[in-house]
């Protein structure tokens, strides 16, 4: 029988169980799945850890997600088109989840298609390797529960092991003799630790914004970002101001491009992740930055140069859960022999030309625009349920305009669902003020709807 390797049970690996067992809800005979989890538990980044550094194995901890973290996008421009929020919850709820609430909604999906026994959980992988003369891959791996480590035999590789988990560290003159914190966003785990002091943020991305975001929420003293290339420019409250690039920091404070300095407390570095694939044989292994449209993948999910892998996922990424799907789908039924792919030279030049593309976006709208696009041309090519993601892209503008507007109430905001055309509730309490940020209290009704139904 024909098997299948799926690295990582992260939303791209759950997307895959999924796509599999969708098609063999409609009477499709499919190959065999396992997929291998280095956690004891599904959901990837979702799955919260306090844990940092190395796990109880040794094994580098996954998850970069911290306590209170909610949805820095609307929950509607990730809506899976085969299941809605509106049937999981019974109920429309507010726009932004918190990790909790979004993880039980991305798990409601595969509990309900059954297909937790294909996962082996608590299994790291160590090695994957190709075989030319079998056309086969080798797969090493390590069980903790039976600390032993074993290799089987693979015909298909689908890598969804994810990219915002190996931190990307730089060093700045002094860091070595500084008298306060260095951490970087992937060890971030509890605004509160904050509280009362000076926080330098280091980056202008999303973990710059939201991590900052969460110190202000949270007590912080002061806040400081700073950007190498490009500033958030939002409107920040008074006690965060943003400066131009960290030059060099001495015991006490940090010194900035436009001649300024500071007095800091903590240093925090929301400088990116590396896409690290330590596991693959060196002919196997991506190698790129974090971008819209990766070279070597054909529609960013077919490994051109051996049609037998498949990397979901590693698109810098506007749409999350909706586009690993599409991907998801469209691995599927390359595996299932549905999709013919063009030969090598064809890909490459259908790859360049996204590439090129993506190279001349320079608004940030045009980026909505853009995966919006690959996301239709992939499930075009499948029976992926087609959804209107012009709609989606209009929510993204609502959103983009919303943080312009207020970055600290955005939260706040709702919109109308793209799948199910349901509007959200607005959330009882707002994003400010909510520091329960646990299901059931997500949850709980408002006063409002407690009247409603006496
Ligand atoms: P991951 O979620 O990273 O899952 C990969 C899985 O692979 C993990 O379970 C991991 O344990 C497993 N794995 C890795 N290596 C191995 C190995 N060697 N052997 C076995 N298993 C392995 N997206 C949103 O849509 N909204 C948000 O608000 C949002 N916030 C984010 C906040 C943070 C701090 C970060 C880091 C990301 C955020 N994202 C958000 C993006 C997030 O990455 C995606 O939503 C999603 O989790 C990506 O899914 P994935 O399956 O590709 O990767
Ligand atoms: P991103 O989006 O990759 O952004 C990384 C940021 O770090 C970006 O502003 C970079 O600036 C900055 N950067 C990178 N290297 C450096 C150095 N050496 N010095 C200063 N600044 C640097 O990563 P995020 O962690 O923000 O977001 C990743 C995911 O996590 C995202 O999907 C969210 O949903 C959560 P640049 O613009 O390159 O000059």
């Amino acid at each position: 029988m024909t098997r299948v390797a799926i690295i990582g049970a992260g939303p791209s690996g759950m997307a895959q169980l999924r796509a599999f067992q969708s098609a063999q809800q409609k009477g499709i005979d499919i190959p065999e799945i396992i997929c291998f989890e280095k956690q004891s538990d599904w959901g990837g980044q979702w799955n919260y850890t306090w844990r940092t550094g190395l796990d109880q194995h040794g094994e580098p901890v996954h998850s970069s997600m911290y306590r209170y973290l909610w949805s820095n996008g609307p929950k509607e421009a990730l809506e899976f088109a085969d299941y809605s929020f509106d049937e999981h919850f019974g109920k429309p709820i507010g726009s932004y989840p918190p990790r909790e609430v979004l993880w039980d909604y991305i798990k409601g999906r595969v509990e309900k298609a059954n297909v937790r026994h294909w996962v082996r959980f608590n299994t790291a992988v160590r090695h994957i390797e190709f075989d030319e003369t079998t056309q086969q891959f080798t797969v090493t791996v390590h069980d903790y529960e039976k600390d032993a480590v074993y290799s089987e035999i693979f015909d298909y590789v689908v890598v969804a092991s994810g990219h915002f988990s190996t931190p990307k560290v730089p060093e700045y003159d002094g860091f070595r003799t500084f008298g306060g914190r260095i951490l970087h966003a992937h060890d971030f785990r509890d605004a509160l630790e904050f509280k009362d002091k000076t926080v330098l943020v280091v980056g202008s991305s999303y973990s710059a914004e939201d991590i900052g975001s969460q110190c202000y929420k949270y007590g912080a003293k002061q806040i400081i970002s700073c950007y190498r290339s490009t500033p958030m420019d939002y409107t920040w409250p008074k006690n965060w101001s943003e400066r131009p690039a960290l030059l060099r920091v001495d015991q006490t404070h940090a010194y900035f491009a436009d001649g300024s300095s500071a007095r800091v407390d903590a240093i925090i570095l929301c400088t990116g992740y590396l896409h690290y694939f330590p596991f693959m044989q060196e002919q196997l292994r991506l190698k790129t930055d974090n971008r819209l449209y990766p070279l070597g993948l054909y529609k960013g999910v077919v490994w051109e140069k051996n049609n037998k892998l498949f990397y979901l996922g590693m698109q810098d990424q506007w749409y999350t859960f909706n586009m690993f799907d599409a991907q998801a789908w469209y691995a599927r039924d390359v595996i299932l022999g549905k999709i013919e792919l063009p030969v090598h030279d064809e890909m490459s030049a259908h790859t360049q030309h996204w590439h090129d593309a993506e190279k001349n976006i320079t608004e940030v709208p045009d980026m909505y625009k853009f995966q919006g696009d690959y996301i239709l041309e992939l499930i075009e090519a499948t029976d992926y349920p087609t959804f209107d993601i012009e709609a989606m892209r209009l929510i993204f503008m609502e959103w983009k305009h919303h943080k312009k507007e207020n970055i600290m109430t955005f939260r706040d905001h709702i919109y109308k669902s793209a799948i199910t055309g349901t509007m959200a509730a607005p959330h009882h309490t707002t994003w400010i003020n909510a520091r329960d940020d646990s299901l059931e209290a997500y949850l709980q009704m408002s006063e409002e709807e407690c009247k409603k139904v006496g």
